[in-house]
């Protein structure tokens, strides 16, 4: 009798993989009502992987497991002739673009018209009664739509100094990981190297602000170099097309397995689904199935999975695990008590200012001063402006890209600088200057790591979607809050190299969480602690077959944008996953 009830379960698994297998991307409804309900009600999906999350982090994960490491590499892939199997991906938010997970920017009207622009932000705890005003982070978001973060990412990937990423990777780690996540992200500096602006602007603070920072270095106990460069940026110029600029996102990263039809069935991407609960078993820790929730049809289905990856966003990702291991009536304490702790912040520092008129006289006198030797671009686009439009009195080109300048981290000065224009509506300038004539300084400073600063879970105060609403416990130490004057310091000194501020954008604190950069929250560690929930490889130490992703697993305190990090960290769990899977693979066959 044993073997029969074996025997027809298999069947029916084979069939319902089978009956999945055949299906394509865009019939999912009807692919779902010819599946065979379970005896509960529900359908039953077979992968290898699940993820959950179609942000940037969800995307490095799938590429990744589909390629089977480093395919379009020149390098040698390491698991040749290895397929990971099907790769399900999840994500709550609406698909709003035809490929899967596109960036707002990458519509042409929205690039000649950046106002249009707005961020998808949700934010978290603002109809949380339990949330004490004091402790909250009021302007953390997150963002739930294919694509998540990637659709309006601002795209800044610079690699994280040794002072501010964790000695988890060695060094030669590091550089092979952001090596390998710069290409999937397309980061470069050369971009908006064309642009009038960006080349006025950086030489602004290269010649003047640089070279006077340098002769301050000369006073006693002050030697650290302090450089200004054009910023790392995950985006590249269209060739065809000047004036059009590609954003990475989750459509880029996922390349053809973003599109409407992929041609690798071996990836299915459900939208408007949510993972409700993953069901841990009590003892061992594994995960036994995800239930997730067409949440259109209102469908419920079991997913099992070799291994599960989640990476829906710091908090949210967070939240998934804590619902998990609270509703199956054990306590976060015993399976992974560092969960939700040690959160980070970064401090947020803005102004804006309205580029000097000595500047622009620069240009308009010497239109070729920004050009290298032997190349006449900038000067043949001033010239051609001023052309078609004389009685324009800007010499930059209606169509002319934003400038994207900084000056990285350092020791000294440990903070992160973005020199630019943000098309992020959240801060706009009134309505009094020509907008190429407006330059947004932010900066980003270091908030400490403390096990204090934590998110927690009450498992009688859901959300809407039935999610435990995450409550937060945030103070900035008087360490922080004096970086953070000092920080302010810098960005006044700097501002006044470019302009004089827009009145009511001086420099200025934002909100806590406005950098949508929270860390920490299910951070690595070595070694199975209590003070780290996962390795470096995203993988929770308490489960066989968890991974979490995103900028929640990084584990000390930093300034610069985390999402580069982050995606180092996804890539070492996807290859982990592959071997993992392959040796599984491995113990079938023998
Ligand atoms: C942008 O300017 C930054 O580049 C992002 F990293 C950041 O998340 C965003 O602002 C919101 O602060």
């Amino acid at each position: 009798a044993l073997w029969k009830m074996h025997g027809y379960t298999v069947l029916l698994q084979l069939r319902i993989r089978s009956m999945i297998d055949r299906a394509q991307f865009d019939a999912l409804d009807k692919r779902v009502n010819d599946l065979k309900r379970l005896d509960d009600g529900k359908f039953v999906m077979h992968v290898d992987v699940l993820i959950v999350g179609s942000g940037p982090i969800g995307a490095v994960y799938a590429r990744t497991l589909i390629d089977h490491e480093g395919q379009k590499d020149p390098g040698k892939p390491i698991h040749s002739g290895f397929k990971v199997g099907r790769v399900l991906m999840v994500d709550m938010g609406a698909q709003e673009s035809k490929k899967a997970g596109d960036h707002h920017k990458n519509s042409v009207v929205m690039q000649k018209n950046p106002s249009l622009f707005t961020n998808n932000g949700v934010h978290y705890a603002n109809y949380n009664r339990q949330q004490k005003p004091e402790y909250n982070l009021r302007a953390s978001a997150a963002t739930r739509v294919v694509g998540g973060m990637s659709t309006h990412w601002t795209g800044c990937t610079p690699r994280q100094h040794p002072f501010e990423r964790s000695k988890l990777f060695n060094d030669d780690e590091w550089e092979s990981l952001y090596s390998k996540c710069e290409a999937l992200f397309n980061t470069n500096e050369v971009s908006f190297e064309s642009s009038v602006r960006h080349r006025l602007v950086k030489h602004a603070l290269k010649d003047k602000f640089q070279k006077d920072f340098e002769r301050g270095c000369k006073k006693p106990g002050q030697t650290k170099a302090r450089s200004v460069e054009t910023m790392p940026f995950a985006a590249k110029q269209l060739p065809g097309n000047e004036s059009y600029i590609e954003w990475s996102c989750t459509a880029t990263i996922l390349g053809d397995l973003a599109n409407p039809k992929p041609v690798d069935s071996r990836f299915m991407l459900m939208s408007q689904t949510q993972c409700d609960v993953l069901q841990i078993h009590p003892k061992t820790g594994k995960v036994e199935c995800a239930i997730i929730i067409d949440l259109l049809h209102n469908k419920e289905y079991v997913v099992r999975a070799n291994r599960y990856v989640i990476c829906g966003g710091a908090v949210l990702t967070a939240g998934i695990v804590a619902k998990s291991v609270l509703t199956s009536g054990r306590k976060l304490d015993e399976f992974c008590p560092a969960l939700g702790k040690y959160m980070t912040d970064q401090t947020t520092t803005l102004c804006q200012v309205v580029l000097k008129q000595d500047l622009l006289d620069e240009v308009n006198l010497r239109p070729d001063f920004l050009d290298e030797r032997n190349q006449s671009l900038i000067k043949d686009k001033v010239l051609e402006h001023r052309k078609n439009n004389p009685n324009d009195p800007v010499p930059f080109p209606f169509n002319d890209f934003d400038p994207q300048v900084y000056t990285p981290f350092c020791e000294d000065y440990p903070w992160h600088t973005q020199i630019y224009r943000d098309v992020f509506q959240y801060f706009e300038p009134p309505p009094i200057a020509d907008p190429r004539l407006v330059i947004d300084l932010r900066f980003f400073g270091l908030i400490e790591s403390r096990e204090d600063n934590r998110v927690t879970w009450d498992i009688n105060n859901r959300d809407v979607f039935g999610m435990l609403q995450p409550t937060f416990w945030f103070e900035m130490t008087d360490h922080d809050k004096i970086q953070a004057e000092r920080m302010k310091k810098d960005m006044t000194h700097i501002a006044e190299f470019l302009g004089d501020f827009i009145p009511g954008s001086e420099p200025q604190d934002l909100e806590p969480g406005t950098a949508l950069h929270l860390c920490g929250i299910y951070r690595a560690g070595e070694k199975h602690s209590p003070s780290s929930v996962v390795s470096r490889e995203g993988k929770v130490w308490a489960s066989d077959n968890l991974y979490l992703g995103g900028c929640g697993i990084i584990s000390v305190s930093n300034a610069s944008n985390p999402t580069l990090t982050a995606a180092c960290h996804a890539l070492a769990g996807a290859r982990q996953i592959a071997e993992e899977l392959e040796e599984l693979r491995a113990v079938r066959n023998s």
